[in-house]
């Protein structure tokens, strides 16, 4: 059972023991409440990039900041169907669609954002949307649509908030959430490491996330990734023992929760990720591009997962498909149209062919 009254203190404690401790706490709590080869394997499609009035220092995103990222206008529902059948054929189970945003308006832009949901949901995978702020009526609508998770991160403590954030509060970012919890999507919150916060400031956010009750199902650990032009372009990169560290802490207190790999992989090594998921990390982001910056390989992912005899996780393991659409409406029940990761007897290599197949057609 989860506990949801941590204190600071005790976080910071967990934190600062000596890393061998630490690590041999958080696998054991891993193991017991997850299979520790399993990871899911997610992928991130921006539905709507750029030109966000939002003042977020960590965020190429913000059209206050001159970034060289490319912006565009909302996908349309055919862009992003054939782009989910492609992570899909790469062995994702879930597609997370972003949109910078402020918050969700209602209508033709979210009537189209919700037939997306829909259409994914055809295709038996998992759908998260990071929309923005939400009302309570707008998750419902998302809730009936089959959305399975909503991604609304805390990003760092309460306190340390006001310093990277200045156009909305922490408030309202606990407010969407509330909204979300009140429908049966799955919240998925976590944060940034890296933006110049305390140990202090981790450990506060964690407070935040640990004492929310039900704790969220997914928490992404990101490493701020510095890009030019924002307030945050000259931030020093996180290490690896600073990133093991607050993977096994979440790890420890929230131990049924998805703890996901998120922004910053692309600067660690297969070493450091398997020490990652030795501590507890049970998730990531896979494909060549996160939002607007980029990822590791596909195939490099594959090959990790191979070496360190780790499989994807299947769609709707950890909970009930979402009622609104029901497996008979599902156009993609075949064992054919299965992940490849997911068949039984596969053979990565095969994977990895078709992965070149993809590349080429594309
Ligand atoms: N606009 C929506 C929002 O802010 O909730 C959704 C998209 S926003 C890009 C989603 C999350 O991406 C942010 O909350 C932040 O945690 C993460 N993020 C954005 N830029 C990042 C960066 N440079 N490095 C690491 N994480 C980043
Ligand atoms: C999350 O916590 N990390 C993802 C996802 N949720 C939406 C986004 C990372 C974005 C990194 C910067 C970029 O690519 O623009
Ligand atoms: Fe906008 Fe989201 Fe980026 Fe903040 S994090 S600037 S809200 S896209």
């Amino acid at each position: 059972m989860a506990r949801h009254n941590w204190t600071k203190e005790e976080i910071l404690e967990i934190y600062n023991k000596p890393l061998m401790e630490l690590l041999y706490e958080a696998a054991t709590i891993h193991r017991k409440h997850h299979d520790p080869n399993t990871v899911q394997v997610s992928t991130l499609l921006s539905i709507k990039t750029g030109g966000c009035p939002e003042d977020c220092g960590y965020c190429p995103q913000a059209a206050r900041y001159h970034t060289d990222i490319e912006g565009n206008d909302l996908m349309s529902v055919n862009q992003v169907k054939a782009q989910a059948l492609r992570a899909k054929a790469a062995g994702s189970s879930r597609v997370c669609m972003g949109a910078a945003w402020r918050n969700v308006k209602d209508g033709r832009e979210f009537d189209n954002v919700l037939e997306m949901v829909r259409s994914i949901n055809k295709l038996d995978m998992e759908v998260c949307c990071t929309l923005g702020m939400l009302t309570e009526n707008q998750a419902k609508r998302l809730a009936e649509a089959g959305l399975y998770a909503y991604n609304h991160n805390l990003d760092t403590s309460e306190e340390y908030y006001k310093e990277v954030i200045s156009t909305r509060g922490y408030e309202d970012r606990l407010k969407t959430i509330d909204n979300v919890r009140k429908t049966n999507v799955t919240v998925c919150s976590g944060g940034i490491i890296g933006m110049g916060e305390s140990i202090d400031d981790r450990a506060g956010m964690l407070v935040a996330l640990s004492t929310l009750n039900p704790q969220p199902e997914s928490v992404p650990i990101n490493a701020l990734v510095p890009v030019e032009g924002t307030p945050m372009e000259e931030e020093e990169p996180v290490s690896i023992w600073e990133m093991l560290r607050m993977v096994a802490t979440t790890r420890i207190v929230m131990p049924e929760t998805q703890v996901r790999l998120s922004a910053g992989r692309t600067k660690m090594s297969r070493e450091g990720q398997a020490m990652c998921f030795f501590a507890g990390a049970n998730s990531i982001f896979a494909g060549d591009k996160l939002l607007t910056t980029p990822n590791p390989d596909v195939n490099e992912d594959m090959e990790m997962f191979k070496q360190l005899g780790l499989n994807p996780q299947k769609a709707f393991e950890k909970k009930e498909k979402p009622e609104s659409v029901s497996a008979e409406e599902s156009q993609y029940q075949s064992q054919d149209e299965k992940p490849k990761w997911s068949r039984p007897g596969h053979k990565i290599e095969r994977n990895l062919e078709a992965q070149q197949k993809t590349k080429t057609e594309a």
